[in-house]
């Protein structure tokens, strides 16, 4: 044979040896990715903890690559510019688990586009997550995305609300979130100014109303249900008003609604300075339940 048809032949095989090799499927690229906590069902508790309505400060994150699955929990201290970061080392992926290179396993599915873990009964239900791991307000606290409206921790940037009793859904965050709000008021018009805050929830919020000059016109603590405050407030000059949303005290965390609403009559009799609610103990962390 000449040395070109030698060349083709020798290809031909190389070709067919590598053709019959069964291809060994590649299952770790199907895994690998940034994913959020959807959910948690501790099979300690029996419960099933639904984490997808957290802020990203709150939420826990889990970031897989070839060779290690890590997870990620902010610290309880919001304020700091630290967290922590899990690694588990990655020796291989079958068609069902992940194998750690300490001899332990995961066995892994997908689920409506979710990928489903489960680690010795414990369920984790991990969403895609496309954004930066861990979350920018997680080093920088003055990041925190805790709901649409921020930023609104100073007066020039208030959340404008309609004096309409439009209902605004609010998150009052770690490290000393202040929410402000403004609304156009008409002189002679009743205004109350309310919070609730979901049940059981517990925040203690306080409330302040300026003027557009920034003094201060009238407070309020624990008027409305549970520690949330109301106003009741007559209007005396047409204009821009202002009003300041913030924890009683520092620690002070979560959901809650606003609204400004306008009455022709209705106007509350002014009463003494009331006293301080008596709260009861501190919740407890999701995160106390889920990695002690
Ligand atoms: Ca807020
Ligand atoms: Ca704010
Ligand atoms: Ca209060």
């Amino acid at each position: 044979m000449n040395n070109l048809i030698k060349s083709i032949v020798i290809l031909a095989m190389v070709i067919m040896m590598f053709g019959c090799e069964e291809e060994v499927p590649d299952y770790a690229a199907d895994i690998v990715g940034k994913y959020i906590v959807e959910s948690i069902y501790s099979s300690f508790w029996d419960e099933t903890i639904d984490l997808s309505a957290l802020p990203l400060e709150d939420a826990f994150f889990v970031e897989i690559t070839r060779d290690e699955l890590k997870t990620y929990e902010n610290d309880e201290d919001r304020c700091l510019d630290t967290y922590t970061i899990e690694n588990d080392e990655i020796d291989g992926v079958t068609e069902t688990s992940i194998l750690f290179s300490d001899n332990t396993e995961m066995d892994y599915n997908e689920v409506s586009g979710k990928l489903r873990i489960e680690d010795d009964g414990d369920i984790i239900l991990l969403a895609s997550y496309s954004d930066a791991v861990p979350p920018a307000s997680w080093t920088n606290p003055t990041l925190l995305t805790n709901d649409t409206y921020e930023p609104n921790n100073d007066i020039t940037h208030a959340t404008a609300i309609a004096a309409g009793g439009t209902v605004q859904n609010h998150y009052l965050a770690a490290c000393n979130d202040l929410d402000y709000f403004m609304f156009s008021a008409n002189s002679g018009t009743h205004y109350i100014l309310e919070t609730t805050s979901p049940l059981n929830a517990d925040l203690d919020l306080e409330l302040t109303l300026y003027s557009a000059s920034g003094s201060e016109i009238d407070s309020d603590d624990d008027s409305g249900t549970d520690y949330n405050p109301s106003l009741y407030w007559t209007c005396q000059t047409s204009g821009d008003y202002y009003f300041l949303l913030d924890g009683f005290w520092d620690d002070e965390v979560g959901y809650y609604s606003v609204s400004v609403s306008t009455s022709t009559t209705l106007q509350r009799a002014s009463s003494a300075p009331e006293e301080k609610k008596h709260r009861n103990v501190e919740k407890m962390r999701l995160s106390d339940l889920l990695f002690n």
